[in-house]
């Protein structure tokens, strides 16, 4: 099963997807997402200039031999734009292979460990009446775990507070990069956060009761010792995690947090290599994996990662957010289905115009999302659809201290 043709495509319907779409020679395709967002054209140009020639002609079956050969093949390993253009092509090998066995991909993953991957939605609001309202419209949807983002006193926006969260809440994204010629700028105070936050889990305990699971972002901007002091802050409100208190990038940063916190901790989302989880995993340090199949080398490296956490009772919960494309979201859903060590899945649903461009079967019914049991991911992509959202250049906000320092946004 020769690989025939390799089309890198990218679309914007609502915001940007880079996608690979691989074709066998006998009329396969099999589909893998490489977003990355803010730097889609980089992946893209990874893909056309360097990738897809050296794939035209290769056994499309050869999935680990294809990986080792982009990975080790290119010497310069790693880094978000390498590891998002290997995991297209892994995605889509495993697209294809699962679509000619006639089988959705999660049977070739082992089979199913669970009926389905329990989601968490976004609630967000201003202030506590919007929180609630927003938290309300999650229920009513189903979901039955809430991730929960508040707006700080003194700050005017904050990362993920809808700036429409008013309406309910139930749809929105509040967080595409946005087209502007320069990323717009947010001010950050982690003092104002941390003195704000845990009155606002006390506040939506007290209105929801003890047994909603509910979950927290940090988005990277503690320092190790004030993530300490929150996680143990948040303590009496039994948070099911505490998601990227510090930047990702100091591992041992997580040593001196669980130190002094029994608050689950969880990160990984901007990790893209199994060797960012070594001390974390190793030592026992976190407690979830937030890595998508997007962004750490497909469904053969993040199966390799979740299997490596299990050795340390470390449970799954992938990145779920709008920038990755349905069909990141698809291969995450086949995963959490087979892997044992799963914990919960990030979603965040894509708008109707993304959903216009690919054409998913996943489903979420009564707090869970299924895959669906059709072949391969069950993901389809209108080419023609997407031929009418061009690409816009776009840009994630950055933020700055008062004093106009660059902080981690
Ligand atoms: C999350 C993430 C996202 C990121 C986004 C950046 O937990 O879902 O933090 O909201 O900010 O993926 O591109
Ligand atoms: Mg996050």
């Amino acid at each position: 099963m020769k690989i025939a043709a390799v089309d890198v495509v990218v679309t914007c319907p609502g915001r940007n997807f880079v996608t690979l779409r691989i074709t066998t020679e006998d009329g396969i395709t099999g589909l893998g997402d490489a977003t990355l967002n803010g730097r889609e054209l980089a992946v893209e140009a990874y893909l056309r200039e360097h990738v897809v020639p050296l794939l035209v002609g290769r056994d499309a079956s050869a999935i680990e031999d294809t990986w080792q050969y982009l990975y080790r093949g290119a010497y310069w390993r790693r880094g978000p734009v390498t590891m998002a253009a290997i995991a297209a092509v892994d995605t889509a090998l495993w697209d294809i292979k699962a679509r000619a066995a006639g089988m959705p991909l999660y049977q070739l993953l082992g089979g199913a460990c669970r009926v389905g991957a329990l989601a968490y939605g976004h609630a967000s609001g201003r202030d506590l009446p919007e929180l609630f309202d927003s938290i309300r419209a999650h229920l009513e949807l189903g979901f039955r775990a809430i991730r929960v983002q508040t707006g700080i006193p003194g700050l005017d926006t904050v990362y993920g507070v809808a700036a429409s969260a008013a309406g309910g809440g139930d749809r929105y994204d509040y967080e595409p990069a946005r087209p502007t010629a320069l990323p717009v700028e947010e001010s950050w105070d982690t003092r104002a956060y941390l003195r704000h936050v845990p009155s606002v889990f006390e506040a939506v305990r007290s209105e929801f009761g003890p047994s909603l699971p509910l979950l927290h972002d940090g988005h990277h901007r503690m320092t190790p010792i004030e993530a300490a002091r929150l996680g143990k802050a948040l303590e009496p409100y039994d948070l099911f995690w505490l998601e990227d208190a510090t930047p990702g990038e100091d591992q041992a940063a997580l040593r001196l947090i669980r130190q002094h916190t029994t608050t689950p901790l969880a990160i990984g989302e901007v990790f893209n290599s199994i060797h960012d989880y070594t001390t974390l995993l190793s030592e026992r340090l976190i407690d979830y994996v937030r890595s998508a199949v997007t962004h750490t080398g497909g469904v053969t490296a993040l199966k390799k990662v979740l299997d490596f956490a299990a050795v340390y009772g470390v449970k799954s919960g992938m990145h779920g957010p709008t920038d990755i494309s349905p069909v990141g979201m698809a291969a995450a859903l086949h995963l959490d289905l087979a892997v044992h060590n799963f914990g919960i899945q990030e979603y965040m649903r894509h708008s109707a115009e993304t959903l216009a461009v690919f054409r998913t079967s996943y489903t979420f019914a009564d707090g869970l999302l299924h895959p669906s049991d059709a072949p391969g991911l069950g993901v389809e992509l209108d080419v023609d659809a997407a031929d009418h959202f061009p690409y816009r250049a776009a840009y994630l906000p950055v933020n700055r201290l008062a004093d106009g320092t660059l902080h981690d946004w």
